[in-house]
């Protein structure tokens, strides 16, 4: 079997999402998720202008020899372009193997080790009315686990709290990245945040009681010795995880958080590659992996990832927000599903939309995923809705501080 065509397709179905779809000289077409947030149409040149080319003409079955091919040829190795191009390329060849197989990609990685997979949600609420609100709507929805975020008192806009961008009368679809020229700005205040979230946790507790798998999402924003007075200050609240409590540039900022407090932590959703995950994994630093197949070049290294956590009892915690495309949810999905150490899923719904131009076997029954039994990854593209939904400038958005200086979002 040889690779006959490959192609790019980008869409903006209430968000942007870069595709990449690969055909065989018999006619099976595989699929690959190429969304980088915000930087969108890189990623696209990259695979068009540079690994399309390579791809004619190549043996569809050799994924992990495509693979390192991709990355050892390049010489310019890692960074969310290039591993986000050859996510896609990993994914679709998956896809297509499944295919010829005629099996679902979980059954080639070993099958089903669980039914389905757990997932959270994403709670949120400019005041604490409303941050109950959406629990209780997110728990009519059959999700059993979530994620709490909340404005702070003070601060205008903050990362993950929904109401403030809803500006569509559609269906609610978390997406920080703005259409537009410009990112948006926000504002924060570290010592505000650090004050103002354990009364939040404190009062969702209060509220819903000690059993409901609470997480928080820190988003990058603290200092390592902030990130551990955080931790600590949430411990009395139980939580699943606490999550980018600190960037991991540095992934020795993470001893110095773990050593203050038990507050389990996650990191990794801009991570790349294995090699970003290990100090963390081998020094025990942290108990979930947050990457996503399309950021980390695909299943084929998020699986080999996952096997180098199971040695240290780390679990996987799958980066799921709405840039994940449906094509990039279900190859972690099918991953998810037979890895041992799975952990938990994130999982926010796409638009109806989105659904429209992915079409999925994937179900979401009772807060848990199944990627389904079609074979491959479950997903094709309806090209002609695709087409009818052309890109659009989007970014997302960046902080200040009160005196200007630029902070991370
Ligand atoms: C999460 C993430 C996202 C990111 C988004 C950026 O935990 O789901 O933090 O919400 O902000 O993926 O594109
Ligand atoms: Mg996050």
């Amino acid at each position: 079997m040889k690779i006959t065509d490959a192609r790019v397709i980008v869409t903006s179905p209430s968000r942007n999402f870069v595709t990449l779809k690969i055909t065989t000289d018999e006619g099976v077409t595989g699929l690959g998720d190429a969304t980088l947030n915000g930087r969108e149409l890189a990623v696209a040149s990259y695979l068009t202008e540079h690994v399309v080319p390579l791809l004619l003409n190549r043996d569809p079955h050799r994924i992990e020899d495509t693979w390192q091919f991709l990355y050892r040829s390049a010489y310019w190795r890692r960074g969310p372009v290039t591993m986000a191009a050859i996510a896609a390329v990993d994914m679709a060849l998956w896809d297509i193997k499944g295919k010829v197989a005629g099996l679902p990609v979980y059954q080639l990685l070993g099958g089903a080790s669980r039914n389905s997979l757990r997932t959270y949600g994403h709670a949120s609420g400019r005041d604490l009315p409303e941050l109950f609100d959406s629990i209780r709507q997110h728990l009519d929805e059959g999700y059993t686990a979530m994620r709490v975020q909340t404005s702070v008192p003070g601060l205008k806009a903050v990362y993950g709290v929904a109401a403030q961008h809803q500006s569509t009368g559609e269906r609610y679809d978390y997406e920080p990245a703005g259409r537009g020229a410009q990112p948006a700005e926000e504002d924060w205040d570290t010592a505000a945040y650090l004050r103002h979230v354990p009364t939040v946790f404190e009062a969702v507790r209060n509220e819903f009681g000690a059993e409901l798998p609470l997480l928080h999402d820190g988003h990058h924003r603290m200092t390592p010795i902030q990130a551990a007075r955080l931790g600590k200050s949430l411990e009395p609240y139980d939580l699943f995880w606490l999550e980018d409590c600190t960037p991991a540039e540095n992934q020795d900022a993470f001893r110095l958080v773990r050593q203050h407090t038990t507050t389990p932590l996650a990191v990794g959703e801009v991570f790349n590659t294995v090699f970003d995950f290990q100090t963390l994994i081998r020094e025990q630093l942290i108990d979930y992996v947050r990457a996503a197949s399309t950021h980390f070049g695909g299943i084929s290294p998020l699986r080999k990832v996952m096997d180098y956590a199971a040695q240290y009892q780390i679990k996987s915690g799958f980066h799921g927000p709405t840039d994940v495309s449906p094509v990039g949810l279900a190859a972690q999905t099918h991953l998810g599903l037979a890895i041992h150490n799975f952990g938990i899923q994130e999982y926010m719904e796409h638009s109806d939309k989105t659904n429209t131009v992915f079409e999925q076997s994937m179900t979401f029954t009772d807060g848990n995923l199944h990627p389904g039994d079609a074979p491959g990854l479950g997903v094709e593209l309806n090209e002609e809705a695709a087409a009818s939904f052309p890109y659009q400038r989007a970014y997302l958005p960046f902080n200040r501080l009160a005196d200007g200086t630029v902070h991370d979002w």
